[in-house]
């Protein structure tokens, strides 16, 4: 069967790991025997937006819809175009129309990679990040009055449905209800934001009736982003809204050391769209163009997609190719924010070579 796949680089470093993601799938794709199809599309980035006043065409939906995935790197280049304008004229599209309502970000520290926190070693921070996608604070409902005088206000709503928290809660339920601990954590601030928060607090408790099995903890987000730092070892699956999700799952890569290996699956899990595949980190202009981006988590992203196509043994064995190279935390090989003089090259390379031998 083969598997098509759209593939959009867009902005920044997002075109120096694309290459070596495309370069390890199609290593495992051959080593597994899989058929994967790619097709490049241009659009969805800051360039295509000066040349054409949108970041997208008019038909990007009917281009996109039939594929089984796409497979993306990084948006953003606030000198070019605002930041809110790249995202949402890009990847957020791509997440409301796709329906892609899970955002499922895995954080896990592994051997020869040092944490900023004291005393972790791996197996100490392995937890997922399950954020809400498609609504929440990520609304684009409000507007501005009186503007570019004194009196000028600007609002804008959080939007929360029963149906988008329970489906995002389902989901994380159905998760923990497969992991070891079998453990979930909410994420709200429901004493501060006393509407939606404590709105979303009952639909943990009416969901979690529905699963006995799972012990559930329900945090403040002030203080769940401490016990990230002070006690990562507590936490299995993490679920929060889109905000709180967002945050959460760039502060747990930060445990592991670095941003630059976290992967991401927006997932459409009825199948009706594809899902989107991307790492967590943005485009980093201050290092795009100096081959010095860590390509780690484009690649793990890869790995995700062949697990929701279901190749669950070259997805692991990709992920076992990264474990390798970096335990061996070679200086010549791992990039700088893993603490070595290496580039994208060099240690794409070396989890090349591994997923092919
Ligand atoms: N590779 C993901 C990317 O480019 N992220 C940029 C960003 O700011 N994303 C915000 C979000 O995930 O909501």
């Amino acid at each position: 069967m083969t598997h098509r796949i759209a593939v959009i680089a867009g902005d920044g470093i997002g075109q120096e790991v694309m290459p070596e993601g495309l370069r390890a799938l199609e290593a495992a794709a051959n080593r597994f025997k899989l058929d994967l199809a790619f097709t490049h599309f241009d659009f969805g980035n800051c360039d295509y937006y000066l040349a054409h006043g949108k970041m997208l065409p008019e038909d990007w939906f009917e281009q996109l819809k039939d594929f089984d995935a796409i497979f993306f790197g990084a948006v953003g280049w606030p000198e070019k175009v605002p930041d809110h304008i790249s995202l949402w004229g890009s990847l957020l599209q791509f997440r409301r129309r796709f329906d892609q309502y899970i955002n499922l970000r895995p954080c896990r520290l592994m051997a020869g990679v040092k944490s900023p926190l004291a005393n972790r070693k791996p197996g100490d921070v392995d937890f997922y990040v399950v954020r809400e996608n498609t609504e929440g604070e990520y609304s684009s409902v409000g507007g501005k009055m009186y503007e570019g005088t004194e009196r000028e206000i600007v609002i804008q709503e959080t939007v929360m449905s029963r149906f988008g928290i329970d489906r995002v809660l389902k989901y994380a339920f159905e998760l923990a209800q497969k992991r070891p601990r079998r453990k979930l954590t909410s994420a709200t601030k429901s004493n501060g934001i006393a509407i939606t928060m404590p709105y979303w607090d009952e639909r943990v408790d009416a969901m979690a009736k529905n699963y006995p099995d799972v012990s559930t903890d329900k945090y403040h987000i002030d203080i769940l982003t401490a016990n990230f730092v002070l006690h990562p070892d507590w936490f299995d699956v993490v679920v929060g809204s889109n905000l709180f999700g967002d945050i959460l799952s760039d502060l747990g890569p930060a445990c592991t050391g670095t941003i630059g290996i976290a992967p991401s699956a927006n997932i459409n899990p009825e199948g009706t769209f594809p899902s989107l595949f991307e790492p967590v980190h943005g485009s980093a202009p201050d290092i795009a163009g100096k081959g010095v981006a860590n390509p780690i988590g484009q690649i793990w992203s890869g790995a995700m997609m062949l697990e929701h196509f279901g190749y669950k043994a070259a997805a692991d064995h990709m992920v076992n190719a990264i474990e390798a190279v970096l335990a061996q935390a070679n200086p010549l090989v791992i990039t700088r924010d893993l603490g070595g003089q290496g580039t994208t090259l060099t240690l794409s390379d070396a989890i090349v070579s591994a997923i092919c031998r």
